[in-house]
Parts: C-alpha cells; structure tokens; sequence
C-alpha cells in the first residue's frame, strides 16, 4: 500500500487515516533503451484481479510496463484479468483475447455497466537521448461484435511525471489512436480478432518531446454502449521516437549553411575591395 501524495508522513495517525483512503497506485513501467518499442502480447497470463474499488492500477502480469483498471460499474465483485478464446465470453473486464489454447495472445477488454475498464502502458526514457514524437502503429483486432452501437475504446497520452494514476488522469485525448469496432451487427458473438475481417491496422503520430528519464503514458478506456458490448483488443504495437543525442540539441550549422556563410563572405570581401578602388 502507498502513501497519498498529500498524507503526512512521520505522524502515525496520520499515515493510518491515509492508508485507510488512499487507493494503492503501483505503476509498472517499461525503461526504453533505444527510441524503438515493441510489444506483440504474446506473454499475457490470466489471474490477475481487478477490485472493485475504481482506479486501483493493477499490473498486467506477462506484459512488464501495462497496467488495468476498473473505471467505474455496478459489479460488487473483483474481476480478474482472463484469457478469452475467439471471443466466447461476453461478460465484463479486461482479457488475453487468442485463437489457441497455447500461442498468440492480444490485449483486450469488454466494457459493460458491471465493469468499465481502461488498460495503458508506461514508458520512461531511459536512453539518455531527448526522444520525440512517436509514430505508434498497432492492429486493432476485434473479437465479439457489438449489437446497436459500434464499439470504441477511447485513446489519450500524457507525459507529466506527476501524474499518480494515469489510468483515470485527465490526458490528452487523440481519437486518430482510438480502437475503433466495425458496425454493429444483429447478434454478438465471438470472432477470430486475427481474422482479415476483424483486423485493422492503425498508425498516427504524436507530437510531444520526452527527456531523458521522463514518462510517456498511452491510455485506452472502454465504455458500456446500449445492446451487448463488443470486444477490441490492441496487437503487434510499434513505437517509434525521433530520437536527439545530447550534442544534436544545440543549433549546430549544416554543412550546406556553412559554404552558404563562407560564399556570402566572400562576395561582400569582393565589393568592400572594389569600393575602395573605385
Ligand atoms: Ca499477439
Ligand atoms: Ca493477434
């Protein structure tokens, strides 16, 4: 259990009333080596539980740096973090959506009025360059259809270090990074997400500049939609950041600048000699 980032500490009453209200938010993070980050998946296990208690981040064993959380809902019972086989359960939370029993896993989640839940990733710079604006690309695999409404996890980013629970902090939202369902149909039911019918590829690019030991954090939240929820999952993501070595900061000419300057040099040198003879 930590401390609310305003109890005080050193004054036992104190700390026990804090630790009685402040929600547990152990944020897992990714430390990038280099400007290229890449994440299929593929180790996701279930187990994990979700407490009822809204925004409690609990990391998503498998997949170092993720997270979930339970937004908001009517359940009065923890859900856990599931495998999900081609989308043939419909009930509420997050899951390790997959074809096969062993193998390829995709991280998902179905939002429902029991359980609302939001998913997110940290990445802190650890490559002692000034990284910026990352081109992120990822699949967007669908494995239950959605009745009524079309199904959509909201995409949102931020990059304050300050920030306690990202999972419910007020980011920056960027729709172009939402995951985004196909329409609805007259029943659900499970689907192949790896199918070409239920796969989307999507890409865009933020613009934002993370220094050395700063935190990038990616967000998706789901919502409960009228008739029966879809299920979207996020797949084969890709980051990459411009990356600036230290000495890069500073305006350094190009090459091309310098023989311009020199050229100008010169031809003023030229004209202040012939003024002078004339
Ligand atoms: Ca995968
Ligand atoms: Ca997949």
């Amino acid at each position: 259990m930590g401390f609310g980032k305003n109890c005080a500490i050193g004054l036992p009453l104190a700390v026990l009333f804090c630790n009685a209200f402040t929600p547990e938010t152990a944020i897992s993070a990714v430390t990038l080596t280099s400007a290229i980050y890449t994440e299929n998946f593929d180790g996701l296990s279930a187990g994990v539980t979700f407490p009822t208690t809204y925004g409690v981040v609990t990391p998503i064993t498998g997949n170092t740096g993720w997270d979930g959380t339970r937004l908001a809902g009517s359940a009065t019972v923890a859900t856990q973090f599931r495998d999900n086989q081609k989308g043939a359960s419909g009930n509420s939370g997050l899951y390790a959506f997959h074809e096969n029993v062993s193998g390829e896993r995709a991280l998902g989640a179905i939002g429902a009025v029991q359980n609302v839940m939001a998913f997110g990733v940290a990445l802190t710079n650890g490559t002692g360059q000034t990284l910026t604006n990352p081109t992120i690309v990822f699949d967007r695999e669908q494995w239950r259809t959605s009745t009524v409404a079309r199904k959509t996890m909201a995409f949102a980013y931020g990059t304050d270090a300050t920030v306690s629970n990202y999972l419910t902090a007020n980011l920056t939202a960027h729709s172009a990074l939402d995951l985004v369902g196909i329409n609805p149909t007259s029943s659900s039911g499970g689907q192949s997400g790896n199918s070409d019918a239920m796969r989307l590829g999507v890409q865009d690019s933020l613009t934002l500049t993370l220094l050395p030991g700063e935190t990038l954090f990616l967000r998706w939240s789901d919502s409960s939609n009228a008739g029966s929820n879809g299920a979207l999952a996020i797949d084969n993501l890709s980051i990459t950041f411009s990356a600036l070595e230290p000495d890069d900061q500073t305006s350094t000419p190009e090459p091309g600048f310098v023989s311009f300057a020199l050229v100008g040099l010169l031809a003023l040198s030229r004209r202040r000699r012939m003024n002078r003879v004339g």
